[in-house]
């Protein structure tokens, strides 16, 4: 057998063996998800969210062959200017860990990881989903299955309005996996508050959803849960704002041909361009309000 691949900071390891409670952060965000110096700002900002609400951080990248629970802030900081930074899924993560690549960690990669490191509770910004067009591509995000098969509370603004919104929450219900709004009877739509679905399931108390968690471990039930949560008010792009962009967004991907694992990142930054960086302020505000969200569920112990 060979042992675990996990280093974790002194910091994460002492809360962990304390019972004190721990948010997991993801590293696809830092490397594919926002232009440097931003993404570095949002990576600190977040963790210091997380302190403030009580609990600690725990942001995930795999480095030098090793599964990396906490950075330090020089580690973030290279983190946020490298190049060249493997974008890891579940499928890569044991090729990223053997060849001693730098890898940030998707959704799906991040529950993985904090599951092994026994952290119950994630934050992100959106998750990937079933992307449009999906009868051609097959374009589904590994995210949705891990959210079915891996047992870890993820806080997000739901899916990304990139993405086939209807058919992602459609497939979430076939999988099993529990969404679960809060403060709001519909799904929110990552840049705006309101996708225009209904949500399954609606619990505005933190306490709650930490004993869902429990409760769902209790009755054996493996996965984890997905709560949507709208992003702030006052930094929401209003849904008929954001989509003709998006829509703009799509027809330059289709039109350069962008497949596969390039095809967020791409579209996450055309998104910036096309809004003078106004998607960017928006997906900060919401990875902070997730932050403080999760660190209240992560406090009543998951
Ligand atoms: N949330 C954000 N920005 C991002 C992501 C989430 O605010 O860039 C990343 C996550 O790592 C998620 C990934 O897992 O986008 C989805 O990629 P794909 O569609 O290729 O599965
Ligand atoms: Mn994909």
């Amino acid at each position: 057998m060979t042992d675990l691949p996990l280093s974790f900071t002194p910091e994460v390891r002492e809360a962990l063996d304390a019972g004190r409670p721990v948010v997991a952060l993801e590293s696809t965000i830092i490397t594919h998800g926002m232009p440097y110096p931003k993404n570095l700002e949002m990576a600190r900002d977040v963790e210091a969210a997380i302190r403030e609400a009580g609990a600690v951080p725990a942001t995930i990248a795999l480095m030098d062959g090793r599964i990396h629970i906490g950075l330090d802030d020089a580690a973030l900081e290279s983190l946020a200017q490298a190049q060249d930074v493997m974008k890891v899924s579940r499928a890569d993560l044991a090729a990223c860990l053997v060849t001693r690549r730098t890898g940030a960690t998707t959704v799906a990669a991040t529950m993985i990881c904090s599951a092994l490191a026994g952290i119950r509770v994630f934050a992100t910004g959106g998750i990937g989903g079933v992307h449009r067009g999906v009868e051609d591509t097959m374009d589904i995000s590994a995210d949705l299955y891990e959210l079915a098969a891996t047992p870890v509370t993820v806080v997000s603004a739901g899916a990304k309005a990139i993405l086939d919104l209807p058919r992602t929450f459609e497939y979430l219900e076939t999988l099993g996996v529990p969404v679960i709004a809060v403060g709001q009877d519909v799904i929110p739509a990552f840049w705006s508050r309101d996708s225009g679905l209904p949500a399954p399931l609606r619990l505005d108390d933190p306490a709650q959803i930490a004993e869902a968690a429990r409760m769902r471990r209790a009755l054996g039930l493996p996965g984890g849960q997905l709560v949507v949560n709208p992003i702030p008010a006052e930094a929401e792009i209003p849904r008929a704002e954001i989509m003709p962009v998006v829509e703009q967004a799509l027809a330059d991907a289709t039109a350069q041909g962008i497949a596969a694992k390039a095809v967020t990142p791409f579209l996450l930054d055309r998104i910036f361009e096309l809004t003078e960086g106004r998607s960017l302020s928006a997906n900060i505000a919401l990875v902070l309000s997730n932050a403080r969200l999760a660190a209240r569920i992560a406090a009543e112990g998951a």
